[in-house]
């Protein structure tokens, strides 16, 4: 094994049984939720993934080791460090790793160390994406090359709204990624449950999730498949109130010169303000409501390597 990697006694042993095991990412704990609130989900995200019978395996880099799978004093020093943490990206993984500082990995290195482990199932919040203003900043999110290289299936609720969304799926298509609605045949938008946008790929049923990334992988592609799990209609906001909210975020942003990869911890922070966290509390659902779904895909995908 990679002598960077370093795999919890837990996930190794799922791993090598061909037990179910879901990664999860941590730039969402340090980088995309408030303490207190970001220790209770990352540890609650753990707990759905075990109440369902997978094993979770919660990926950072800490003490010069990508560790994959932490111990809950683990994610509460990510969650306490919060933005203190390095946001890691695949650009940034090799240096990080060498000067031995606490890195929190986005979608992007969560996946590539995942790949590097054996973990063919992951759930986030929302990826990134193709930012607003695209074609001045050239900001597009290092997740959506990492979807096109690298063999995971992401389950998300879409791309962050605070996105191009559509230029997001056009880019995502371009590089080959599969992005399948689970339960819908629009694309989520995050916050909301669907942002209008058509989705050819659609599926109600985990077995046929499964037997379509395992064939998109048996035919040598490279590259990930993004499933799209909108957030349950009940718990999602009001499409007006996140796009008010958004497009004020947005502004602010702009005029203080946000910019990089500090750019979306800030629009979700100043989100979760303007709607009272009314955000917040949907981000929270949403990944709880994503974390399950991994659970059911994984179970699918270890049976059918098992046969
Ligand atoms: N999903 C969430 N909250 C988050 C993120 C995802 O619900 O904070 C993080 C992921 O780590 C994703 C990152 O990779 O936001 C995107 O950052 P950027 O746009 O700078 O690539
Ligand atoms: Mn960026």
């Amino acid at each position: 094994m990679n002598r960077w990697l370093s795999v919890a006694a837990e996930v190794a042993e799922a791993l090598r049984g061909r037990k179910p095991v879901v990664a999860l990412e941590s730039t969402l704990i340090s980088h995309g939720m408030p303490w207190p609130e970001n220790a209770t989900t990352a540890l609650m995200l753990e707990q759905v993934v075990r109440d369902h019978g997978a094993v979770p395996a919660t990926i950072a880099v800490m003490e010069g080791k990508l560790q994959v799978g932490l111990s809950p004093q683990d994610i509460e020093r990510l969650a306490r460090q919060g933005p203190k943490a390095e946001k890691v990206s695949r650009y940034n993984l090799a240096p990080v790793l060498c000067t031995g500082k606490l890195g929190a990995t986005t979608v992007a290195a969560t996946m590539w160390i995942a790949a590097m482990a054996g973990i063919a199932v992951f759930a986030t919040g929302g990826i990134g994406g193709v930012h607003r203003g695209w074609s001045d900043t050239l900001d597009i999110s290092a997740d959506l090359e990492e979807l096109a290289r690298t063999r995971v299936a992401v389950v998300s609720a879409g791309a962050k709204a605070i996105l191009d969304l559509e230029a997001t799926l056009e880019y995502l298509e371009t590089k080959g990624v599969p992005v399948i609605g689970f339960g819908t045949d629009q694309f989520p938008a995050f916050f909301t449950a669907s942002s209008g946008l058509p989705l050819s790929l659609c599926t109600n049923s985990v077995s046929e999730l499964a037997r379509w990334i395992h064939t998109h992988w048996q035919l040598n592609a490279s590259g990930g498949v993004l499933v799209a799990n909108p957030i349950p209609q009940q718990l999602e906001l009001k499409w007006a109130e996140a796009s008010k909210a958004i497009d004020m975020a947005l502004n602010e942003a702009r005029q203080r010169q946000v910019r990089g990869k500090a750019l979306t911890p800030f629009l979700l922070d100043r989100i979760t303000a303007l709607t009272l966290g009314k955000s917040l509390a949907a981000n929270v659902a949403l990944v709880k409501h994503n974390a399950r779904l991994a659970v059911d895909l994984a179970k699918q995908l270890a049976d059918m390597h098992s046969h």
